[in-house]
């Protein structure tokens, strides 16, 4: 059960609940990552504490190479600063630097049948994908439900792709806390108004593993031309056949670049205008939208050690909420120095 940005209460700042979202560098952002859970990241900060996560360890699992996964993650906390995350009211870590993950993750593996991971949907899609069946492949689900409730956190901004994984981690949460007592909360997924952005070839999820996506920072001619290539509505063959906005991909995602959406679908719906027109406009509404964005973005990569400074920041920030979960954490189910009858 997710909800949206709109039905999820208000905290005071005093006790404010914890977000925690994790977004991989294993490619470049594209309008999937923004329209489904960037924007909520960003809209989240000022509600909530929220910690966003490069997660690294994760990418392992398609990046086979360190230096291109060193630059991959420099490149996405560039991406998410220019999105509009502001270290002064979130705070943004790499999941290696933070080793309890890792710990947690194999804590968690113990009370997980490995039944429950076989049956995740992503697992299945990524092997249909050819990617290797690793341990860490299988197991990817156990080390986001660590990531998540390492920190105590209550709310999850996610595309609703991540949504059994989502429940997953709440069923972890159940067997862990069955067998060592109430430690951790149920996380919950918060939606945006996009949960599921389908890609250029107009079938699946924009997916950097299914190649179908559209880069938010590309360049514009990019743009132009990746959303020139987008399939549209397979019956409308000629000019002159009616358009159908609720199948065809384009008209979808212009709900998101603009209020005049459904001017723009009775144009399509009467054949006043033609999918190249309606492309050719929503081309321009992206690289506009992102035009400030991508200004910032080279901005802040020409600092070479400012997206370092934020993650030891980060790092540094998170640092007792780790070692408090963890000491509970061990203290429960037996690892560590024992400790000393009172
Ligand atoms: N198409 C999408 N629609 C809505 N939300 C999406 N997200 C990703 N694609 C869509 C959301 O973006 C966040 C970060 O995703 P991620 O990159 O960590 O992992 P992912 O979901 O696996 O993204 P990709 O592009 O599909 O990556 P690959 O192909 O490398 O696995 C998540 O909240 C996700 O829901």
């Amino acid at each position: 059960m997710g909800q949206t940005l709109e039905e999820s209460p208000k905290a005071p700042s005093a006790t404010r609940e914890r977000v925690f979202s994790g977004i991989q560098p294993s490619g470049a952002s594209h309008l999937g990552n923004y329209l489904g859970a960037q924007v909520n990241y960003v809209a989240l900060q000022d509600r909530y504490d929220a910690i966003y996560g490069i997660v690294d360890l994760h990418a392992l699992t398609t990046i086979h190479d360190g230096d291109t996964l060193r630059s991959l993650t420099h490149d996405m906390v560039l991406d998410l600063l220019a999105v509009g995350l502001d270290p002064a009211r979130c705070t943004l870590i790499r999941q290696s630097d933070i080793p309890e993950h890792a710990e947690l993750c194999w804590l968690f593996d113990t009370v997980v049948p490995v039944s429950w991971l076989e049956r995740t949907p992503t697992y299945k899609e990524k092997r249909e994908q050819g990617v290797d069946n690793s341990n860490a492949l299988l197991s990817y689900p156990v080390l986001q439900a660590a990531d998540i409730v390492i920190y105590k956190a209550t709310k999850v901004p996610v595309g609703k792709d991540q949504a059994p994984h989502l429940e997953l981690s709440r069923e972890i949460v159940r067997a862990f806390n069955h067998r060592y007592g109430p430690i951790f909360p149920e996380p919950q997924p918060v939606f945006t108004e996009a949960p599921v952005v389908i890609g250029t070839d107009g079938a699946r999820k924009m997916s950097k593993s299914a190649g179908n996506t559209i880069p938010i920072f590309a360049a514009p001619d990019e743009i132009r031309r990746l959303v020139m290539s987008m399939v549209t509505d397979p019956l409308r063959i000629r000019r002159t056949d009616p358009g159908r906005p609720e199948v065809c991909n384009v008209c979808q995602l212009h709900r998101f670049f603009g209020d005049d959406f459904e001017s723009i679908w009775d144009g399509e719906r009467s054949a006043r205008t033609g999918c190249v027109d309606t492309k050719k406009l929503l081309a321009e509404r992206i690289i506009e939208r992102f035009r400030p964005m991508r200004e910032r973005r080279e901005q802040l990569a020409a600092e070479p050690d400012y997206v370092e400074e934020v993650l030891r920041a980060g790092a540094e920030k998170v640092r007792p909420i780790v070692e408090a979960t963890m000491a509970e954490v061990r203290a429960a189910v037996g690892t560590g120095p024992r400790r000393a009858a009172r």
